[in-house]
């Protein structure tokens, strides 16, 4: 798998090729990530990326040019077209199937706004699909990029260990993960659940799927779990 990101700051995302998994799977080539300065692709001495809104209004927008020549350099660099993904407030959201349904793709370009955003001609013309990562607001789309990333790479074949599983996660079977408890037994007077001590372990899978079930009941209603208690 390999991601081109278009960012005006290209180090931020050393935080995903230095630390943990995702670094563990870059230095095993499981994915490759290269990064795009659309600065580098300006015409103006002065490197101009961003310019003010028609219609007025705060904030700056991101011009057309520098990303459409930073779109097409890295096109020049693919045997076929990347998959571009414009991370926005306005986006679809994201779930973790369709994170599972990105991994599939062999190479993701992901292009990072920032100020107010990109030029919406752009968008229009030139991205595949526009993804948000919630009801919020953040000063750029790098970091929402790299959440995204992370949570490809980790379901990618060999970038967790046999301790770990994507398939014990939250949401890899719609509910919320259950509790979790290591040693020692008591710590400031709190108890494991004994059901976890004991050693039954298909008493320990029904009380596990039964905590997922309640806990998603309980904290969110709108993901609408069937109440089986299998
Ligand atoms: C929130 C999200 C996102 C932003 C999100 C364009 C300029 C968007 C700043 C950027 N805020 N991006 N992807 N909830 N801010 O996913």
């Amino acid at each position: 798998m390999r991601f081109d990101v278009i960012t005006l700051f290209p180090e931020m995302f050393s935080a995903l090729t230095e630390f943990g998994v995702s670094r563990r799977a870059n230095q095993n080539s499981l994915y490759a990530l290269n990064t795009w300065n659309p600065r580098e692709f300006t015409k103006d001495r002065h490197k101009t990326v961003d310019d003010r809104p028609y219609g007025g209004g705060p904030g700056m927008v991101m011009m057309y040019q520098p990303l459409k020549d930073c779109l097409s350099a890295i096109e020049e660099t693919l045997q076929e077209k990347p998959y571009v993904i414009y991370l926005s407030p306005q986006g679809k959201p994201l779930t973790q199937q369709k994170v599972s349904d990105l991994s599939q793709h062999k190479n993701i370009t992901l292009l990072c706004g920032r100020y107010e955003g990109v030029d919406e001609r752009l968008i229009s013309t030139s991205v595949d699909e526009e993804i948000s990562l919630g009801d919020f607001v953040v000063s750029g789309g790098e970091l929402p990029a790299m959440m995204l990333m992370d949570a490809m790479v980790r379901l990618l074949p060999g970038a967790l260990g046999h301790t770990q599983s994507a398939e014990q996660d939250s949401f890899s079977d719609g509910l919320l993960d259950c509790p979790h408890y290591t040693r020692p037994e008591v710590v400031d007077g709190l108890s494991v659940p004994s059901v976890l001590l004991e050693g039954n372990h298909a008493k320990i899978k029904a009380w596990r799927y039964a905590q997922k079930v309640a806990r998603t009941q309980q904290r969110r209603p709108d993901l609408e779990c069937r109440a089986i208690t299998s």
